[in-house]
Formats: C-alpha cells, sequence, structure tokens
C-alpha cells in the first residue's frame, strides 16, 4: 500500500480524489443475490436484462480478493422478507405483483425475495466469509431497519467503498443515507449495474454533481492499485 498523503491512501476519482485509510473503511457489496442478477431470479422475472446487472459481478469478485488479502471490512446485504411477509410494505407488494413478479411468489429460483429462498441468497463467487457482516435488509437502504449504523460506529468506520446492484435503486439509496451520516462515501463505476443502462449512467452522473452531492466515483483497477502499491 502506498500512502500519497500523509497516512492516507488516495485513489483518483471523481469529481474529487479519495483519501482513506483502510481500518475505517469497508467495503460494501450491496444485493449480489441471485434475486438481482441470476436467471430465473426477481429482475429476470420483470423482464429486464440480467447482463446489465451481472457484468458487475467479476470487478467486484476481483475486488473482494484484494480486500481480504488486507484484511479491509467487508459487508455484504440482502435484500428479502420474511416468509410470512409482515415486513413488506403493502405498497411494494403490489407494485411487484402488477409487474407480474410478486414478492413472495413461487418463481424458477423459490419464492421471489424471500429470506433463506435460492433466489434470495447471495450469489456464490461473491459468497460472504464467515468472518464478513451480512446486513438483511427490508427495504432498498441499507441502514433502513438494520444494525448497519450501529455496526459501523462500533468498528469506527468511516468511509464506505460501494458496490452492488442496483446502481439507481439500492445502491444509491444506501450511498444517501450514509452521506446524510457523515460517511465519505466512493462507488467503484465498474463494480455496480441497473436494470436499464440509462438510469446507471444518470446515477452515476448524480453522484458528481454538485461537486460530489452524495460522495465520488472512480472504478475498482485504479482503486485496487492503490490497495496493492
Ligand atoms: C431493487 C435493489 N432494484 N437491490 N433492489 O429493487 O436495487
Amino acid at each position: 500500500m502506498t500512502e500519497t498523503m500523509p497516512g492516507k491512501l488516495v485513489v483518483a476519482a471523481d469529481p474529487y480524489d479519495y483519501a482513506f485509510d483502510v481500518a475505517t473503511t469497508a467495503l460494501m457489496i450491496i444485493d449480489m443475490q441471485a434475486d438481482f442478477c441470476g436467471p430465473g431470479g426477481y429482475v429476470d422475472a420483470m423482464g429486464y436484462d440480467i447482463s446489465l446487472t451481472a457484468c458487475a459481478v467479476e470487478p467486484i469478485k476481483r475486488l473482494l480478493t484484494v480486500a481480504r488479502d488486507i484484511g479491509m471490512t467487508v459487508i455484504h446485504t440482502r435484500e428479502g422478507h420474511r416468509p410470512d411477509l409482515s415486513d413488506c410494505p403493502p405498497n411494494k407488494l403490489w407494485r411487484s405483483k402488477q409487474i407480474g413478479a410478486g414478492i413472495g411468489d413461487k418463481g424458477p429460483l423459490g419464492r421471489i425475495l424471500i429470506r433463506g429462498e435460492q433466489g434470495w441468497d447471495i450469489i456464490p463467487e461473491l459468497a460472504p466469509a464467515p468472518d464478513e457482516i451480512i446486513i438483511d435488509k427490508p427495504g432498498k437502504g441499507s441502514f433502513y431497519a438494520t444494525d448497519l449504523e450501529l455496526i459501523l460506529r462500533r468498528k469506527g468506520i468511516t468511509h464506505l467503498i460501494l458496490t452492488g446492484i442496483t446502481t439507481d435503486v439500492c445502491v444509491h439509496t444506501t450511498m444517501r443515507e450514509a452521506n446524510d451520516r457523515g460517511i465519505e462515501c466512493l462507488l467503484l463505476e465498474d463494480c455496480t449495474g441497473a436494470t436499464d443502462f440509462d438510469n446507471y449512467r444518470h446515477a452515476i452522473k448524480m453522484v458528481k454533481m454538485q461537486g460530489g452531492v452524495f460522495g465520488t466515483v472512480s472504478d475498482s483497477c485504479q482503486l485496487i492499485t492503490v490497495l496493492e502499491a
């Protein structure tokens, strides 16, 4: 690891370079579940092109290997609901049914977005290691109705490197929630994807507005170069 600022690692990013310490930074891998990027999952059932979300798998995998090697905190999230749907807001439920992929309905990977089902699981390529944190969330944001904030505070994490899917929904919501809590965020554009390419592009652009309204944007190659230097 190279220090290019006193006591800090710095990765080139847009609209500002991202300075961080490994000890106070966590790699967040958001919702890399079969329901969001696998054949037969929720996104597939809605008729979207899963190659637009699955494209994040390989870059995240490479970065995860490096993060594990250097001992960076890794946090995985999973969106999903209890089998009785008691934690699924009615508006989320009826909208999913309206598009033909009802939460809780049976699909090729089990009941859609239900905890414990095959589609809800994180894909094997990115399976969490036993010591990694997993946050189960009922909503789009990773802070809502979870213990994420408490865990970050306990671990002294002040910086989050965001990866996962989908860029415009769960990644963006989490980034906004984190940013409002004073957490310095870096989004890696090759480690994320959306169900619509224009939404992906615009979600990245939105982060960069106003001098970095939600944080800053780089890619995994630039980050890995800094981490391995
Ligand atoms: C969505 C997510 N898109 N993980 N969830 O419903 O972004």
